[in-house]
């Protein structure tokens, strides 16, 4: 009884601050922005089961590796009207991609059997999803079935999300990743930016005990006995000046990040010309 007199009282003082904000006509407090949407992507050899659909402005993409071999999920935009015939076209032919086909990053590769997240601020468009992963045998995945298309339609209303609050900024530059601060054990979200003028990717390696980048490169070029680390994410390919987003957990140990879009004017992977850097977390 007693309890239920409380009660009154308290819906009572509700009701008559409602009445009163009624009255005085306030603008209804402001609610905080939503976290972004979580759509799932699921891969496999060679192929991706996620949705047709996603709402327009922030998404968080989690990519569940299923493996046997190692993919991620580019999402690029296609305008100027362009088709996935279009698409699947210009791909044939190797060398940079067309000014219609703009790559946006999203998860980079995780191990086999893990998963990796990538947040992007899409615009209402046409999009598809990539994988540009060419190992083991050098042909990219998409080309055995690795696309899917994806439509970003516009948001239904409501407040906008809000980007993933980031604790680390990296940029990718020509060549090489430049740190806000220096790397620590824990749970990070990361801000990466390109800062051009080429395209870039952060592929973040944790390298197993005594292995080096060198140990990664000549693994990738020649994928023979147990990997020299372990793949964890990161942003896939990006063009210049879109912020993207990913987060990881990290222990103690050294980490590769590394880039092998292949460069605009020789068409080598960028660690060549000198985009691979190791951080230790002590
Ligand atoms: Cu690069």
């Amino acid at each position: 009884m007693r309890d239920y007199v409380r009660f009154a009282v308290v819906a009572g003082a509700f009701v008559t601050a409602a009445a009163c904000a009624k009255q005085q006509d306030k603008p209804p407090a402001a609610s905080p922005p939503a976290a972004p949407p979580v759509v799932t992507i699921h891969a496999k050899d060679f192929a991706y089961t996620m949705p047709d659909t996603v709402p327009a402005g922030y998404v968080t993409f989690h990519l569940v590796n299923d493996g046997p071999d190692l993919h991620h999920a580019t999402i690029v935009r296609l305008d100027s009207g362009k088709t996935m015939a279009d698409m699947e076209a210009a791909l044939k032919h190797p060398g940079p991609l067309p000014a219609w086909l703009v790559s946006l990053g999203g998860p980079n590769a995780p191990a086999p059997g893990d998963t990796s997240n990538a947040t992007l601020n899409l615009t209402a468009g046409s999009y598809a999803v990539l994988c540009f992963v060419d190992v083991p045998g050098g042909v990219p995945h998409f080309a055995k079935g690795m696309v899917h298309p994806l439509v970003v339609a516009a948001a239904a209303g409501g407040a906008p999300a809000a980007p993933p609050t980031a604790d680390i900024a990296v940029t990718l530059v020509d060549y090489g990743f430049e740190f806000s601060k220096p790397l620590t054990a824990g749970h990070h979200v990361f801000a990466v930016t390109d800062s051009g003028p080429q395209m870039h990717e952060l592929e973040l390696v944790q390298l197993a005990p005594g292995k080096t980048g060198e140990d990664v490169v000549k693994w990738v070029q020649n994928p023979q006995g147990p990997p020299p680390g372990k793949p964890i994410g990161g942003i896939a390919g990006v063009v210049p000046h879109v912020p993207t987003y990913f987060s990881a957990d990290l222990a103690k140990g050294n980490y590769l990040f590394i880039c092998f879009v292949p460069d605009a004017k020789d068409g080598k992977p960028h660690f060549m010309h000198g985009m691979m850097h190791t951080e230790t977390i002590e």
